[in-house]
């Protein structure tokens, strides 16, 4: 089979009309920082970013090393690239400016840098999450409220994920896409056409240490699975729980399954767990484009109007028909 790397498959997207010239090249950017974070991420002990970095972020958590560099990586390679008005990042407390002295371009950049950090000291799957918007804010310097857009106006999204090999999955609004890196090349080589995640699944993923704050529709769904043929569903469920979002949605994406991180007493007072901009809208545009749906368990989550940059929701993402059910339970009230 012809090998396609991504500069070809993005040159092919543009010819077609489907983006344009800027969102190619800023694709490629964010593509090259993720090429960087991955020979970092790879290196572990050996190159001494394991552990704390001993900071705190915005969130206020403790940051890992690999938290900080992976940062730093997308901010200086994106800063430098000339397609972005602004960036946001779940590591910096408000919106990240383009220095004077760089061009500028026409869209926003919003990054979860290293999701499931907690994973990196025991050598799990970990990932960067990506999402691009428009910059309504013309020449001026964008404002957080500009960043503030639905879901439904991300011109592209995707993910790197850090594993045995390193893989970029990508939609531009036109399926979605993986890659794979030959490390070799240097360069990521087309794999996974038009990823699909089938409508219905027998393999959930939630963190069930957090089942007494669960709220009942939620609870309900996790036993009815539990209880199997036997049960009301008919059937048998399996469970999985990496607790790095990227891998669990990237195991979704490549062979279907229900991701749940819910609205429960325990995050109830931040909103939920997961970050809206730079985790659940980037997540939701590609588990659509893949034909699976996402949701809060109550609201379509690409529908949401962001209130806050570092804002959180409930998630309920993948196989269609699952979330449909889920959703049913909590609308059933
Ligand atoms: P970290 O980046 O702090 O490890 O958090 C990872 C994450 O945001 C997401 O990737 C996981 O799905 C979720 O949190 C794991 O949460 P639990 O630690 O509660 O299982």
């Amino acid at each position: 089979m012809r090998r396609v790397t991504l500069t070809q498959f993005l040159i092919e997207q543009q010819r077609a009309g489907r983006i344009s010239p800027d969102l190619r090249l800023l694709i490629e950017v964010v593509a090259r920082a993720v090429k960087a974070i991955s020979v970092n991420v790879s290196k572990g002990a050996l190159a001494g970013v394991l552990g704390e970095a001993g900071t705190d972020n915005v969130q206020g958590e403790a940051q890992k090393k690999l938290d900080v560099i992976a940062n730093e990586i997308l901010l200086q390679a994106n800063e430098w690239g000339g397609h972005l008005a602004a960036m946001a990042s779940e590591e910096v407390e408000t919106v990240h400016q383009i220095p004077f002295d760089y061009p500028k371009g026409g869209f926003l950049l919003l990054f979860d840098p290293l999701d499931g950090s907690s994973n990196i000291d025991v050598n799990i799957s970990v990932g960067t999450i990506f999402s691009v918007l428009r910059n309504p804010a013309g020449g001026s310097e964008p404002t957080e409220a500009n960043f503030l857009q639905p879901g439904s106006e991300q011109v592209a999204a995707g993910y790197a994920v850090y594993g045995p090999f390193t893989q970029l999955v990508l939609t531009v609004g036109n399926g979605v896409h993986g890659f794979t890196l030959d490390r070799e090349m240097g360069s990521f080589v087309y794999t996974q056409p038009f990823m699909t995640i089938p409508v219905d699944t027998q393999e959930f993923a939630i963190n069930a240490s957090n089942a007494r704050f669960w709220e009942q529709p939620v609870k309900r769904y996790v036993d009815e699975m539990q209880a199997g043929k036997g049960g009301p569903l008919g059937k048998d469920y399996n469970m999985r729980w990496v607790a790095s979002m990227v891998a669990d949605v990237h195991r979704i994406l490549t062979r279907g399954g229900i991701f749940m991180y819910p609205m429960d007493e325990k995050c109830r007072a931040k909103g939920g767990k997961l970050r809206l901009m730079y985790e659940a809208n980037p997540m939701a545009m590609l588990v659509e484009q893949a034909g699976g749906a996402a949701s809060t368990g109550r609201e379509r989550i690409m529908d949401l109007k962001p209130t806050e940059l570092h804002q959180r929701v409930p998630v309920i993402l993948g196989s269609k028909n699952e979330v449909e059910r889920v959703v049913s339970y909590h609308l059933e009230g």
